[in-house]
């Protein structure tokens, strides 16, 4: 590490007062809302600064309070990089360490919007019915030790409630993760929550809060060492945190917040829309749906990147073809959004070399993922008679990499919640299909109809076969013919 350097500290000027508290601060939403909100309070003012939120790690905060909470977005461009300090962050809570001071941050009656990007395991949700899933062992504890949360739920309920006692308005919660009909999905999970805490908190919720959906769209490689010292020569200066991201944005946000209170999105590029749906359909299917596929059967072809596998002319063909054979056609696409040039320009954005996106980053937690990106279209295109081959594939491959063993033998470091079930499923398992058999059993991913239709099924214990005797990148091949 760089240590001739000076560290980079927060430039003077004014600092505007906090008006957004971020639970899971990320390199994805330092990336992404920070920077549009930077932007929306440069252009039309507003006391919108961001304090952020690590619900367990102190990491972020460590490395980020040295440096007054500043750090710098690089943009990751074809004629090379553009850095920019962003100061929009005025502090960082470590809710492990401190959960009373985010709830105290949270119930401030300055603060107006609670922003999320916990990922998706982060809503305690089943992924296959999207409604809280009352076991989680953080939702049990949460229940007990209502002023200690740990889950994202349980303090967006608990300090809720603490607004209503003190006679304040609710904050809009906004969530940017990437589940469909994302705002639905909290305030699904928050109701049942509060339900169980106080019904008519969960009424007051009901009746009172608002859970705008949004579809966020940027790519945003996780940091490494080697960028922070490029950065570091670049610009003379050391930032221990700083977040690298292509060029390409999307924000697209309904516009409903308590009482109209928001920074003024509109004047930096955010779409407010009445519904978001088509938007969070379109992206999450083409872009998060061929990212997990590449991701799974990159990973086994042995491809470090996205921007590997798709210069690999195989995977960039069976890519395409997953588009247009088996993803657009079953898309209602958001008005004036042309598919084609949508997913012409997806590709473009895969194949820029300067985003060195891990296979293996796009590959963890994909139990939580399937569901929306992959599995949703694969039910609509049975039920309409549309092809299922190449998104099968990618299934089949999700469940060649959650058994643990790569093409070569070698082990797989697989990050999920459920990974240690579903290792022992796979092993326990002796052929291909009671291998399929076994992994569709697990219903908080394949829902029913799913899980027992029987040209899925047969589709998926072919393809399994087909990884396991030829490899992925020869069924990638065979798939586009
Ligand atoms: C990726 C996303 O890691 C992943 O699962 O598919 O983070 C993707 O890069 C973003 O959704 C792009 O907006």
């Amino acid at each position: 590490m760089p240590d001739n350097f000076s560290r980079l500290t927060r430039p003077p000027g004014n600092r505007a007062a906090t008006g957004i508290v971020h639970l899971g601060l990320g390199a994805f939403y330092r990336a992404h809302g920070a920077i549009y909100i930077t932007e929306a309070m440069e252009k039309s003012g507003g006391d919108w600064g961001i304090i952020g939120v690590s619900l367990v790690r102190p990491d972020q905060r460590d490395l980020l309070a040295p440096q007054g909470f500043a750090y710098t977005a690089v943009e990751l461009g074809p004629d090379g990089e553009t850095p920019r300090v962003i100061t929009v962050i005025n502090d960082v809570l470590v809710a492990r360490e401190n959960p009373d001071a985010v709830l105290t941050a949270m119930s401030a009656p300055t603060t107006r919007i609670v922003s999320l990007t916990v990922t998706e395991k982060g809503y305690c949700h089943e992924p296959a019915t999207g409604r809280l899933n009352a076991g989680h062992a953080d939702i049990v504890h949460d229940l007990e030790h209502p002023d200690a949360p740990r889950s994202a739920i349980g303090f967006l309920t608990r300090a809720l409630q603490r607004r209503r006692d003190a006679g304040l308005r609710p904050f809009t919660v906004l969530c940017c993760d990437n589940l469909p009909e994302n705002g639905k999905v909290v305030r699904g999970v928050v109701l049942d929550f509060a339900r169980l805490v106080d019904p008519d908190l969960a009424d007051w919720i009901a009746a009172e809060g608002a859970f705008p959906s949004t579809m966020v769209d940027r790519i945003v490689p996780a940091t490494k060492p080697e960028d922070v010292e490029r950065l570091a020569q670049k610009t003379g200066t050391l930032d221990l945190s700083p977040v690298m991201h292509e060029p390409f944005r999307q924000w697209v946000v309904e516009d409903r917040f308590v009482d109209g209170a928001r920074p003024d999105l509109g004047a930096v590029g955010v779409q407010l829309v009445e519904n978001v749906t088509p938007f969070e359909h379109m992206k999450l299917r083409c872009l998060n749906g061929t990212h997990s596929s590449l991701a799974y059967l990159g990973y086994l072809a042995g491809h470090e990147t996205i921007s590997d596998t798709v210069a690999d002319p195989v995977f960039a063909a069976f890519c395409k073809q997953v588009w247009a054979r088996e993803i657009v056609p079953g898309l209602a696409p958001p008005e004036g959004v042309d598919l084609s040039a949508y997913t012409a320009a997806l590709f473009v954005r895969y194949s820029n070399p300067a985003i060195r996106h891990r296979t293996w980053q796009i590959a963890m937690d994909g139990s939580q993922k399937l569901p929306q990106r992959i599995l949703s279209t694969i039910g609509e295109n049975l039920g309409a008679g549309r092809p299922i081959a190449s998104l099968s594939l990618a299934v089949a491959a999700w469940m060649r990499y959650v058994g643990a063993v790569d093409e070569k033998g070698e082990s797989i470091d697989v990050r999920d919640p459920l990974a240690a079930r579903l290792k022992s499923l796979s092993e326990t398992a002796t052929t291909p299909a009671d291998k399929v058999a076994a992994l569709l059993s697990v219903g908080d991913i394949f829902p029913p109809a799913l899980a027992t239709n029987e040209t899925f099924r047969q589709t998926l214990v072919s393809a399994y076969q087909g990884l396991i005797e030829r490899g992925a990148r020869r069924m990638a091949e065979e798939a586009c013919r």
